[in-house]
C-alpha cells in the first residue's frame, strides 16, 4: 500500500473537475433534481447545451499543471447518471445524447498524462437515472427489495467501473456510497476488481469502508489526522459545477492558506474548477489556478 500511495503522499495540490449538463443553467449537480428545485425532464434538457465546442483538453491540462498540481480527478459521471466517456452500457452519455456528439474524457486523460499529471476518476457509484436503481427520492418508490433489479443494476455498475479500468486511472474517486451498505455495492469485489486490472492505482475513501486514504469530513482539520494519507476536497466558490451567479470566490491568498494547512498535517488538497458546457473554464478559476502557480513555482521542492 505504501508504495501505491508514494506520489499520493507528497502530491500536496490536486485539480478537480466537475464537468456535466448541470453547467448549462449553472444549477447544483444532481441534487436539483434529486431535491426537486427542477423536474427530472427539464433537467435532462440540459443536455442538448452541453456543446463542449470551446473545449480544449490540452489547454486544461497545461493550466492544471501550471497551477502546481500533480494530479487531477475529472467527474466521468455524477449522480445524474450522464457519463462523459462512450459507454456501451447506456446511451445516457454525451457522446449518444449531446451536441457534443464525442467522448470528452479519452482526450482529457491523454492530454493531462502528456503533462506528467496523475490521473483520477471521480465515478458515483449511485445513479438516479438509471432504471432499476432503486431512486427513492425521484418517484419515492424504493426498488432495494427487489433482487433482480438490484442485480441487474449491479452488473451496470461493475460494467461501467470495468470500462474506466481501461484509462489505466492512478486514482478512483468513488461517490455516493453513503445509499447503500458495503455489502449491497459489493464494495470488497469492487475493490478487487480494480486492484486487479489496474494493481498500483488508489482508491478514494467513499467506497464504505474499502478505500486507501481518508477524507476530512467536516473541512479543514484543525488538527492531523490519524490517517497517514488523506485529501480535503474544495470549492473555490460555495459550487462544485459551474455556476455563474455564485460569485463567493475564496481569494488566492486564502486557499493558500488553506492548502497549507493541509501540507503541513501530511495531506492533499483536492481544489475544485467547474468547466462551462462549452468547455471554457472561468476566467475567475483560471486566475485562482495562474495565482496558485505563481506561488508554488516560488516554492518548488526537489
Ligand atoms: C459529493 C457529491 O454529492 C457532490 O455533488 C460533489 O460531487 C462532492 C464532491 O461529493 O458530496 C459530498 C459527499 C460527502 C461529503 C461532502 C460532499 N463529505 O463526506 O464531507
Amino acid at each position: 500500500k505504501d508504495q501505491r500511495l508514494a506520489w499520493f503522499k507528497d502530491a500536496k495540490l490536486g485539480i478537480f473537475i466537475h464537468w456535466g449538463i448541470y453547467a448549462v443553467n449553472g444549477i447544483d449537480e444532481s441534487w436539483s433534481f434529486h431535491n426537486g428545485y427542477i423536474s427530472y425532464d427539464d433537467y435532462m434538457k440540459q443536455l442538448d447545451g452541453f456543446t463542449a465546442t470551446n473545449y480544449n483538453p490540452e489547454y486544461w491540462a497545461e493550466l492544471i499543471k501550471e497551477s502546481g498540481a500533480k494530479y487531477t480527478v475529472i467527474t466521468t459521471k455524477h449522480h445524474d447518471g450522464v457519463a462523459l466517456w462512450d459507454t456501451k452500457y447506456s446511451d445516457l452519455n454525451v457522446v449518444d445524447k449531446t451536441p457534443a456528439k464525442r467522448d470528452v474524457l479519452t482526450s482529457f486523460v491523454k492530454a493531462a498524462r502528456s503533462e506528467g499529471l496523475k490521473v483520477g476518476l471521480y465515478y458515483s457509484l449511485l445513479d438516479w437515472s438509471h432504471p432499476d436503481y432503486p431512486n427513492f427520492l425521484r418517484d419515492k418508490k424504493r426498488y432495494t427489495d427487489d433482487a433482480k433489479r438490484w442485480a441487474k443494476f449491479t452488473k451496470f455498475n461493475f460494467g461501467q467501473i470495468e470500462e474506466l479500468t481501461k484509462f489505466n486511472p492512478d486514482l478512483y474517486w468513488f461517490d455516493g456510497d453513503w445509499e447503500q451498505s458495503a455489502e449491497t455495492w459489493k464494495a470488497k469485489e469492487i475493490r478487487d476488481l480494480l486492484l486487479e486490472k489496474t494493481p498500483t492505482t488508489i482508491i478514494n475513501s467513499r467506497l464504505q469502508g474499502y478505500g486507501d486514504y481518508a477524507t476530512p469530513e467536516q473541512g479543514i482539520p484543525i488538527t492531523k489526522p490519524d490517517s497517514k494519507y488523506w485529501e480535503l476536497c474544495m470549492t473555490m466558490n460555495n459550487s462544485w459545477g459551474y455556476q455563474p451567479n455564485d460569485t463567493n470566490y475564496k481569494s488566492v491568498n486564502q486557499i493558500i492558506r488553506i492548502l497549507v494547512d493541509c501540507i503541513s498535517m501530511g495531506g492533499n488538497l483536492l481544489l475544485d474548477i467547474g468547466p462551462k458546457p462549452d468547455g471554457i473554464i472561468p476566467q475567475e478559476q483560471i486566475d485562482i489556478l495562474k495565482g496558485l502557480g505563481r506561488w508554488t513555482n516560488k516554492h518548488k521542492s526537489a
